[in-house]
């Protein structure tokens, strides 16, 4: 299978459904919230959480159609992440996603209000896939979401990462906050998505340990791109992690060690999926495409 093709055409599908359901809010041009909430969101990125969401729900014969509005939540809590750690009292950075970010093209008060909005209708969207599951379910999945993006989550994870800036942390402490800051929400992904397709106890187990290791590796090889990226193809500024004296899997570990690292676990994502069957390769060759990823 090629995998370009995949994501190519997963990026379409989730892009087309994150319109519609922008289209179904009402006239968002004329409202400014709704501007830039638009502006951050189809501002263009990878999509990886939602197409993992979909990818885990196919892996376990799952329908893509129930998850697809629980996979644009993802990438509106993603979006937002992504705005509040643009601001000026976060990472004070002017590009984002190769163009300026939501509050340099807006305003600082209107970015956190599209960050808080899109944080919120996430909610609003996810509730769409669950009609039809059963009670208990449809309120784990959206506690297992808040969980991920919130204090033990995404959120707890940014606020260890301020705290630890200048600091020199070890190996545990710096992989403590990747698990939260950036690997929460990619777990998540592959958790909801291996239940919302009808996934045996065992296959969630699988595919959860498969998004933990899928999360370690992306945030290795981002620290890695971080240093010796393209910033025409990463569209934001390289070397931001070094002006900001981040501890990170290349300053800790060095170059050669980091990328062994994200090895390592890539493997071990792979092995994660030992027991599915080929409806798991894209998820396959996704982990592997960590390794040579430019972006
Ligand atoms: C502000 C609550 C709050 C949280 C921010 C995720 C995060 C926490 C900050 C992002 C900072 C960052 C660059 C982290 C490294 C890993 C990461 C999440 C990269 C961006 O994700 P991609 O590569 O981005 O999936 P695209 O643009 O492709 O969607």
């Amino acid at each position: 299978m090629d995998l370009q093709f995949y994501l190519r055409e997963r990026k379409i599908l989730v892009e087309q459904a994150l319109i519609n359901q922008l289209d179904a809010c009402g006239r968002w041009q004329e409202s400014r919230l709704q501007q830039a909430m638009h502006y951050s969101l189809m501002a263009g990125g990878k999509r990886l959480r939602p197409i993992l969401l979909l990818a885990c729900c196919e892996a376990v014969g799952g329908e893509t159609v129930r998850a697809l509005p629980f996979a644009c939540a993802l990438e509106c809590i993603h979006t937002y992440s992504l705005i509040h750690d643009d601001l000026p009292a976060m990472d004070n950075d002017d590009l984002r996603r190769g163009q300026p970010t939501c509050h340099r093209q807006f305003d600082e008060g209107t970015a956190i209000l599209a960050g808080d909005a899109l944080l919120t209708w996430a909610f609003e969207l996810a509730a769409q896939s669950l009609p039809g599951l059963p009670g208990e379910l449809q309120l784990t999945l959206l506690r297992q979401l808040a969980q991920a993006a919130g204090q033990h989550g995404m959120v707890g994870g940014q606020m260890l990462d301020l705290l630890a800036e200048g600091q020199t942390l070890s190996l545990a402490e710096m992989q403590n906050i990747h698990v939260r800051k950036t690997g929460a929400l990619l777990r998540i992904s592959c958790l909801i998505g291996a239940s919302l397709g009808g996934g045996s106890p065992q296959q969630i187990k699988q595919l959860t340990r498969y998004g933990e290791a899928f999360g370690l590796a992306f945030q290795i090889t981002d620290d890695i791109l971080d240093e010796t990226g393209d910033p025409a193809l990463m569209g934001k500024s390289p070397g931001s992690d070094r002006k900001k004296a981040k501890s990170t899997y290349p300053v800790i570990l060095g170059l050669p060690q980091a990328r062994e690292e994200a090895r390592i676990w890539v493997e071990e994502a792979e092995n994660a999926l030992k027991d599915l069957s080929e409806t798991s390769q894209p998820l396959r060759l996704l982990a592997r495409h960590l390794l040579s990823r430019t972006s």
